[in-house]
């Protein structure tokens, strides 16, 4: 991370806003201290490490606590938060460190659990979610935690270090920080890994470095986001987001006792394969090929008999390459005969990717082997390239002469607007469908940080907002006035817009704070503006576009949360205008 990203000044007497972020500490090198064992995880990384650290630690005076919850306790946090970034606001964050700390390579199925969550504990009341982990399993876990959690809607980053924080040259810093910034200024909604100034979609990495500071790469998909000396450089057209209307869910204990990996090698005995097919209670292998997928056939074709016998007993076999960038494909003849004995190819996959993606099929309940080899031969979370992207085409005429004369972003999301607050459906899809621009459309903001979806939590059909919602506009922007789509269709008293806001993960704020010993303080935690991706761009000086937000969330917080909870009273319209402009 470079220094253009952070602002000097005088912190403690800052009016920057803030985000909240938990960083969740499993352990790693990042943690580690050097013991007569060797490097060993310590404990009290927020008092040790961070608190004295300028760039994780203004200083800004009373302290506050926060919330968090773990295994249903309701925990006080100690926390702190970043001096203001590039993007105009801090970071608070608290610490849920784990115990016992690990060296990442004893993590498993539990560990990646325990994450997930806590996470989902905690899902309500943080901006975004870092999580500290060793290096030497963190694809792996960024890939099971990818395919544990559907329909996520905000960041869970997971990062680590190669050097401890502790020692004198490391890469701890730039990594944490990196971290804590984009989770709690982009609504990246993906889990992925930040590391060596770059974002990795997690379910892409692989580890390539046992050494360098650029430990991980996904030689398969760009990143997300790259930090330069400008600020953070994200990628939005690959950023993938929910286009389901559910809540965010996760699926604990990936199964991950009756699956296996084996590396194919030159002169591999198939007895050594039909052993490893022959494990008691295995359900699954991930049998890492040659190249495009090929195997040794053999004159007698002995191995590809040896898998088609287990394909046969109902192992799913998933065919991976053993080199880094490509994929698999029946190219080849001894690739086409791993195909016709019932192998499935895995693409792109990454061998981290592939073994959790199976592991996670094997742990839903009731899917058949057929279904399991289907999914697998498909993308769930942007873990493998479609093999076919279906391009879009409108019908010749279908779009009417305004919309097709659209030129730019601008006017498109113009266009949109009306579209919305007219009730023209056909028209929103029309010009979502049909513009270049239409990747952009969703998580664009007009002057007063309105993003499509809260025009069409304020207008007059329902059906534009489901459909914005399943093409993937964000519950969780804000506008200028602090406000979320739900909380606008609260106030207009929009029935049916709350049911599908709430049913698709949206949640009003809950005051998470708590400032001295005990006292609540109900305005920190809700006042805070907008980052661009968030939805509007903070003004020049950071302060919140109309100053209304603060009231108005904790109103929220504290009135209607209940009652629309309870189906009883929506709040009493209000024009959509005023809502929307906070005026
Ligand atoms: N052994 C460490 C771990 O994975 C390596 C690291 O974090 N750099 O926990």
């Amino acid at each position: 991370m470079g220094g253009g990203v952070f602002m000097e000044g005088k912190p403690s007497q800052s009016h920057y806003p803030e985000s909240r972020v938990l960083i969740i500490m499993t352990g790693g090198t990042i943690c580690m201290q050097p013991s007569v064992d060797g490097l060993v995880p310590m404990t009290g990384f927020l008092e040790n490490a961070m608190a004295p650290r300028p760039s994780f630690n203004d200083n800004s005076s009373p302290p506050v606590k926060i919330h968090a919850y773990k295994n249903g306790v309701k925990l006080t946090l100690d926390s702190l938060r970043t001096p203001p970034s590039t993007y105009s606001r801090h970071i608070r964050y608290g610490i849920l460190e784990f115990h016992p700390l690990l060296d990442s390579s004893s993590i498993s199925s539990m560990g990646w659990t325990e994450i997930a969550m806590t996470i989902k504990e905690n899902y309500h009341y943080f901006d975004g979610f870092v999580v500290l982990h060793g290096t030497d399993s963190l694809a792996y876990t960024a890939s099971a935690l990818s395919f544990m959690m559907s329909d996520l809607g905000k960041p869970v980053i997971l990062t680590g270090s190669q050097a401890s924080i502790f020692a004198l040259q490391s890469d701890a810093v730039d990594n944490l920080l990196g971290s804590l910034i984009i989770a709690g200024t982009f609504v990246i909604p993906e889990v992925c890994l930040f590391f060596h100034h770059t974002l990795f979609r997690g379910n892409r990495t692989t580890k390539v470095s046992a050494s360098s500071f650029e430990a991980f790469d996904s030689p398969n998909c760009e990143p997300l986001a790259k930090v330069t000396s400008l600020g953070v450089d994200v990628n939005w057209t690959l950023v993938r987001r929910p286009t389901r209307i559910a809540e965010f869910q996760v699926t604990k204990y990936l199964d991950t006792a009756h699956v296996a990996c084996l590396r194919i090698f030159p002169g591999i005995k198939p007895e050594m394969v039909d052993s490893v097919l022959r494990v008691p209670n295995l359900r699954g292998l991930i049998l890492e090929t040659f190249g495009m997928g090929n195997a040794p056939g053999g004159v007698d074709g002995s191995l590809t008999k040896v898998i088609r016998e287990a394909v046969e007993r109902g192992i799913v076999i998933v065919n991976v390459s053993q080199c880094t960038n490509g994929f698999v494909s029946p190219l080849y003849a001894p690739g086409t005969a791993l195909g016709r004995a019932g192998v499935v190819f895995g693409h792109d996959l990454t061998t981290e990717a592939a073994l959790t993606k199976l592991s996670y099929l094997l742990a839903l309940p009731g899917l058949e082997y057929k279904d399991i080899a289907a999914r697998m031969a498909h993308s769930l979370r942007g873990e493998m390239t479609e093999m076919t992207t279906p391009s879009f085409s409108h019908p010749a005429g279908s779009i009417d002469s305004a919309v097709g004369r659209l030129t730019s972003a601008e006017t498109a999301f113009t266009a949109l607007g009306y579209a919305i607050s007219n009730g023209e459906l056909r028209t929103v899809r029309e010009i979502l469908e049909g513009d270049e621009f239409n990747h952009q459309l969703l998580k664009r903001a007009d002057y007063a940080g309105n993003t499509a979806l809260h025009l069409a939590a304020v207008g007059p059909e329902p059906l534009i907002l489901r459909d914005l919602l399943m093409r993937g506009a964000s519950v969780h922007a804000r506008n200028r006035a602090n406000n979320t789509p739900l909380y606008l269709a609260e106030k207009m008293g929009n029935a049916e817009c709350v049911r599908l806001l709430k049913e698709a993960g949206a949640h009003l704020w809950l005051d998470n704070e708590l400032k001295g010993e005990g006292s609540r303080v109900p305005s920190q935690g809700v006042s805070r503006a907008v980052s661009p991706e968030r939805g509007p761009r903070s003004q020049p000086n950071g302060r919140l576009g109309e100053g209304h937000g603060k009231e108005e969330r904790d109103e929220a917080a504290e009135g209607n949360v209940g009652s629309a909870a309870n189906g009883v009273e929506l709040a009493q319209a209000e024009p959509a205008r005023s809502l929307l402009t906070g005026d």
